[in-house]
């Protein structure tokens, strides 16, 4: 993204923030959308809810080109969410997000997938039961990441915002604390953190909040025991010359009408004119405010 128009900050954590990120391979950014933002977002995602379930089939209803990857009663996963409503969009394209993910990136990003989930408490929940988890990864520490400035980089990165409040029975996302650098079988790992669960973190947090992590580092949806329903949504980017995600290419028309500072970043036009850049720890977040 070389166009000046569009500002975001960088780097976009704090030393604190960017250093708990090197740790454990994610940060939790707490509030880092307004009340006014999410509560717009979480209504987009309710009604977009509603248009896909009325629409007949799910496993083939498509609106606004959006499309339900999973959907159980309890848990619909949306795909491609970018083009399904303006809120959706701005969230994709918020400044500090986008800049959040470069700074883990190293350097420009494109959109690489737009998701959300609304799931609730699994019908065969048993809760007093050791909670077992779906963990996998989008790529892996010897493939997708690399060292910079002594600074841990990683080459698929998502900001996953949660639109409800999470308490600790809200099933926020896990994940297995410091997977993102551990090379060797992730099968190994998984038994290594199912023995000892203090390695698993859990998101934790208010309505408004954002998860930054690498997808090297080995995570899952939570397990939901309470009567909550949880809600969010999901951001990836990559470095410029990467693709999107399998069926997740904007429309051509989508990106015609986006606003040309923008175009990169949706349409990945940028390529391999990647603008690398990095920070170190020291630097001090910029504040755009
Ligand atoms: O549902 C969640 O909390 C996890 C989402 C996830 O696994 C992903 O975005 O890769």
């Amino acid at each position: 993204m070389t166009d000046d128009s569009f500002k975001r900050p960088f780097p976009a954590l704090t030393p604190a923030q960017r250093y708990h990120l090197d740790v454990y391979g994610y940060v939790v950014v707490e509030n880092a959308l307004s009340e006014g933002e999410t509560s717009r977002l979480l209504e987009a995602m309710q009604r977009l809810k509603r248009d896909l379930l009325a629409s007949g089939d799910p496993a083939s209803a498509r609106v606004r080109n959006c499309s339900l990857s999973a959907h159980k009663p309890h848990h619909l996963h949306f795909a491609h969410i970018l083009e399904a409503d303006p809120a959706l969009f701005d969230y994709l394209t918020h400044p500090r997000l986008v800049g959040m993910a470069e700074e883990l990136v190293g350097g420009d990003v494109r959109l690489e997938e737009s998701e959300a989930v609304i799931n609730t408490r699994a019908p065969d929940t048993d809760v007093s039961a050791p909670p077992r988890y779906g963990f996998h990864v989008g790529t892996w520490p010897d493939v997708g990441t690399y060292t910079s400035n002594d600074l841990y980089h990683c080459t698929f990165v998502k900001t996953l915002t949660n639109l409800t409040e999470l308490g600790p029975d809200d099933g926020g996302t896990v994940c297995i604390a410091g997977s993102h650098k551990v090379g060797g079988p992730r099968e190994t790992i998984i038994e290594a953190a199912q023995a000892d669960p203090s390695l698993i973190h859990q998101v934790i947090a208010p309505a408004g909040s954002t998860l930054l992590f690498g997808e090297a580092l080995i995570h899952a949806t939570g397990q939901i025991r309470s009567e909550r329903e949880r809600c969010i949504v999901i951001g990836g980017y990559t470095p410029t010359m990467f693709q999107a995600w399998n069926g997740q290419e904007p429309s051509a028309e989508f990106v015609e009408q986006t606003p040309d500072h923008l175009k990169p970043l949706i349409s990945g036009s940028h390529k391999w004119r990647w603008q690398q850049r990095r920070r170190t720890l020291a630097t001090p977040a910029e504040d755009m405010s």
